[in-house]
């Protein structure tokens, strides 16, 4: 799972190489189905992630929306998870990268001591994380329940409030840093760079922005390589590209469109020595990969990184409109790819599948039971995600922006509904307005002429108007969405 990667961002679904190459991901593409109404389900990390790991809308739940740095846990112990449905199914289970959905009780997590309940008991047998992101503090790793190198002598404190009045931030220290903020962002620095939040301590435990991804592949090729004789099950949580976008030495340049590129072919390299292990360790052929988005593209999100400045004629958000925060299609339809070698026919498919479908399919794949309360709105695409002939994916998806109480996106075939209930829309993409333009409380949109959503037609069609507005209201109510 790529972090805030949108539509228009890889090779195989329309960036110009010119611009960037991304031969890796290409490669899964041109080998394995690429989707073309492939989603997830929210346009931020938490809710998205939420979704992926419970099976259920995240509007269904508060506390969805994106977690702070002292988040505590957001899924409870004792739920059914697309991790406990695996182990169900023998598989050894572990989560690398990104977390970004709490750690430890109500009270959040105590740092310097047990960090439960984490993704430990939600069904991960290992986990090796980012706690949030990287533009949040801390800037350590946790393994399993606890951070890693953490010394006892120099306690690792996180907090919201300035811990002295002397203590560099982001305005006090602005002119040292080696990447300028442009909005929020200014509180502690690590590594030149300010970030949300303030800590203090833990300094043996801290690691450098430049090495995240490294970092990721190295435990993954190890977790790998340990469970090679079982089945497993791998979520690899990339942090690219998510600010602050800070690309290992050696990516630097090797794209036009500024460091938001660059970590863009940081990532492609990643799916590339994953893919290269599997190969090594002969297991590719027993292999599902699936390489999805959490959220899609922005530009400015709160560093002076130059990605607006850079982007010149690359389009991240591919034909569509509005991208991270937005129920516009861009907000969640993103890169999607199935591959399996010798399982899945290389080809296109454009069935509507979603990050919240892997919890019912991949039980389905392999032979797990789903309980029938469990994973209330993940459905069984599985023969879409295999391309199996005559395959169908989901009939409608709802899309969601920010956790409970936020817009809604609703697609039906080729219908589209959106609901602000916040009365705003958003769409930092390219523009980089983060001014929230006023939107109507409800608009109806026909994608088979207007992927873009420029033109209402719900004047037009009152009878698929309705239908559409109460369709979405009954799953809203319902509680769940599969049959
Ligand atoms: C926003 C941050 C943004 C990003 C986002 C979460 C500000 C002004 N903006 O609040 O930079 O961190 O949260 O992104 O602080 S996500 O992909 O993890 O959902
Ligand atoms: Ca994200």
């Amino acid at each position: 799972m790529a972090d805030d990667l949108g539509y228009g961002d890889v090779g195989c679904y329309g960036a110009k190489p010119k611009n960037l190459k991304t031969p890796h991901i290409d490669k899964l593409a041109a080998n394995g189905l690429r989707f073309t109404s492939g989603y997830c389900s929210a346009s931020t990390c938490t809710p998205t992630r939420f979704s992926f790991l419970t099976g259920k809308y995240a509007f269904r739940q508060s506390n969805t929306g994106i977690a702070p740095p002292n988040g505590p846990a957001i899924i409870q112990p004792g739920i059914e998870t697309l991790p406990t449905l695996m182990k169900k199914a023998g598989y050894a289970t572990a989560v690398i990268g990104k977390w970004h959905l709490g750690l430890g009780g109500p009270s959040g997590p105590d740092w310097n001591g047990e960090l439960k309940p984490g993704p430990r008991d939600i069904g991960f047998d290992y986990c090796y994380l980012l706690p949030t992101t990287n533009d949040r503090v801390p800037q350590v790793y946790v393994e399993n329940w606890r951070v890693k190198n953490l010394d006892p002598n120099d306690p690792l404190w996180v907090g919201r409030k300035k811990p002295s009045p002397d203590h560099p931030t982001g305005i006090t220290h602005r002119s040292t840093l080696k990447m300028d903020w442009s909005h929020g962002h200014n509180s502690t620095i690590h590594n030149g760079i300010s970030r949300i939040g303030f800590y203090t301590g833990g300094h043996a435990a801290r690691f450098r922005d430049e090495d995240l991804a490294d970092e990721w592949v190295n435990q993954s090729n190890k977790w790998i390589e340990s469970n090679k004789d079982n089945p497993f099950f791998l979520f690899f949580s990339s942090h690219d590209l998510h600010v602050p976008r800070i690309p290992h030495e050696r990516f630097r340049g090797t794209s036009t469109l500024s460091y938001r590129g660059d970590v863009i072919v940081q990532l492609d390299w990643c799916v590339g020595e994953l893919v290269k292990t599997l190969d090594r360790l002969k297991l590719s052929d027993n292999t599902l990969i699936v390489f999805c988005s959490d959220n899609g593209p922005v530009g400015d999100d709160g560093y002076k990184d130059e990605a607006l400045e850079k982007m010149a004629d690359h389009s991240p958000n591919g034909p569509f409109s509005g991208g991270k925060y937005s129920v516009l299609e861009g907000g969640t339809r993103t890169p999607f790819i199935t591959y399996w070698p010798g399982k899945i026919k290389p080809g296109v498919s454009d069935e509507i599948v979603c990050t919240i479908d892997m919890a019912a399919s991949f039980a389905a794949l392999t032979g797990t039971k789903l309980p029938n309360d469990a994973c209330p709105d993940s459905f069984n695409v599985l023969g879409a995600l295999l391309g199996k002939k005559g395959a169908k994916g989901r009939d409608h998806l709802v899309q969601q922006d920010n956790g409970r109480g936020g817009n809604y996106g609703y697609r039906v075939g080729n219908w589209k509904l959106q609901r602000h209930d916040s009365k705003r829309k958003r769409n930092v993409v390219v523009t980089n307005k983060l001014a929230n333009t006023p939107a109507p409380r409800f608009a109806l949109f026909d994608l088979s002429k207007d992927v873009k959503e420029k033109v209402d037609v719900s004047k037009k069609h009152p009878k698929v108007f309705n239908r559409m507005k109460a369709g979405l209201q009954k799953i809203i109510d319902n509680g769940r969405s599969r049959p």
